[in-house]
């Protein structure tokens, strides 16, 4: 067994059975109230799942095991010549709590490499789909075909105990991790380089190998980007919509693969991960309508004229946030340390200074302030990434490490069926009638 194996075996173990306990003492213990307003709106702010790997404070912003985004830049492994943390490290320290040796990430690196290989038929399975079907669903599909490699599913079939759950789990999520880099520059390839494939060069790490098997030009640069990229997409506690459908699935015992997938079709939608398209997407219109350095005042008005047809501000607000994003904030002083002169990225940072004002002026929307998505876009079409429909992707590739790595957690602890209560609108309209009555 690997030592990185071990040593969440030990810890997991250690931690199910004082949960265990919690909650057989402790488990009437009230720990909120859920008002309509919440029913009605989404659940923001119910606490109902158990999520180790992260957590997002509404000012602070996420946490990665207490470490902010900045203490990451500071503490985790780097490669040789580049300032940005390893992944690798990350995932480490969210699935153990420790940071890693830059030996131990060197390791992981390896290991993810000797791992990265694809069953043939997810090849044919891609192939079989028309090349200007969306990124994501290839890549959604691609992840749920692998589900035959699957050693949980393979080990549930068998009569595994339950006991054993975590194992199976671990080695699945390990190499998911290792293959999607190479499902996600396949489709790349295919669609957007007339099917030019580049073989991966097993002396890179993950981000490294992956930026290099995209092949775009400015490759140490990219190196760096797809390291801070990879880094600061991985996790955003448990509740956003991709990781929560992730362990929702999961609950099912369906294997790490399908609920992946099905992560994948939650952050396709244009509210969560797909807004990293429609940023840019936008941001190409309002050029193509008023040219290539707007004025914020020519800003402006296509704010106002995007709200008044009745659209949202791509990039802008959150479910959970109350301040600027740290991950925009994060990939703003890459910006400035490496392409600050870019033109689109000037555009970006006047849509920064125009929208939040904006917003606040509407006087319902809770966060004025940018997003992860807000920024990202600019940085790879400076790289030469101009193909949108693929962001997703991208992003796809990074949120695998926490989520996966929380789904290592999950079983370990051996959390139930998930299976929430839901009301019909007459329960509704009958509690609102006796809140009334008691008032
Ligand atoms: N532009 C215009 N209106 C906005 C807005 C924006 N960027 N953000 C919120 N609002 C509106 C909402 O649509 C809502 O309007 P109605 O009452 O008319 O329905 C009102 O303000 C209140 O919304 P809220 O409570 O502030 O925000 P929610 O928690 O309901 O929604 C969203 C959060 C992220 C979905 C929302 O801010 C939004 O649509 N933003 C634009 C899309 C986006 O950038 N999504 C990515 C989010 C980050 C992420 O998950 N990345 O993967």
């Amino acid at each position: 067994m690997d030592a990185l194996k071990q040593k969440f075996h030990k810890k997991s173990a250690a931690l199910r059975d004082e949960l265990r306990a919690i909650s057989k003492s402790k488990g009437d213990t009230v720990v909120g109230e859920v008002k309509l307003s919440q029913v009605l709106g989404g659940a923001r702010g119910v606490k109902m799942m158990l999520w180790e790997t992260s957590e997002l404070d509404a000012n602070e912003g996420i946490r990665f095991r207490g470490y902010s985004i900045p203490q990451l830049r500071e503490v985790l492994p780097k490669a040789k010549g580049c300032n940005e943390p390893l992944p690798e490290g990350l995932f480490w320290l969210m699935l153990i709590g420790e940071v890693p040796t830059a030996k131990e990430v060197k390791w992981l690196s390896k290991e993810w490499q000797k791992r990265a290989k694809l069953p043939a038929h997810t090849y044919n399975v891609i192939n079989a789909l028309p090349k200007n079907t969306h990124p994501m669903v290839q890549f959604s599909v691609a992840i749920a075909s692998m589900e035959s490699t699957s050693l949980f599913s393979k080990g549930y079939a068998k009569g595994m105990s339950k006991k054993d759950y975590w194992d199976p789990t671990y080695e699945d999520a390990m190499n998911l991790v290792a293959r999607l880099p190479v499902v996600a520059a396949y489709i790349y390839r295919r669609v957007f380089h007339d099917d030019v494939h580049i073989a991966a060069d097993r002396s890179l790490d993950w981000a490294a190998n992956f930026a290099h098997m995209l092949g775009i030009n400015d490759e140490d640069n990219f190196k760096s980007l797809m390291r801070l990229y990879l880094t600061i997409h991985a996790d955003h506690e448990g509740g956003n919509a991709s990781a929560h459908t992730a362990h929702l699935i999961g609950s099912t015992l369906s294997s790490s693969y399908l609920s992946y997938a099905g992560a994948m079709n939650s952050l396709a939608g244009p509210l969560h991960g797909l807004a990293n398209q429609e940023v840019i997407k936008w941001i190409f219109e309002m050029i193509k309508s008023i040219g290539k350095n707007p004025s914020k005042a020519q800003i402006t008005a296509y704010v106002k004229k995007t709200l008044k047809a009745g659209k949202v501000i791509p990039g802008y607000g959150h479910a959970v946030l109350r301040e600027p994003d740290p991950r925009f904030i994060a990939q703003r002083v890459f910006a400035e340390e490496h392409l600050k002169d870019a033109e689109i990225v000037q555009v970006v940072w006047k849509v920064f200074d125009v929208v939040p004002g904006i917003l606040k002026g509407l006087g319902k929307v809770k966060n004025p302030w940018p997003n992860v998505d807000a920024h990202s876009g600019a940085i790879l079409v400076h790289y030469g990434m101009k193909e949108y429909p693929f962001y997703t992707v991208l992003f796809g590739v990074s949120r695998a490490l926490g989520v996966l790595a929380a789904s290592c957690w999950s079983r370990a602890m051996g959390m139930p069926l998930e299976r929430p209560k839901s009301v019909t609108s007459e329960w509704v309209k009958e509690v609102a009638k006796q809140k009334k009555k008691k008032k």
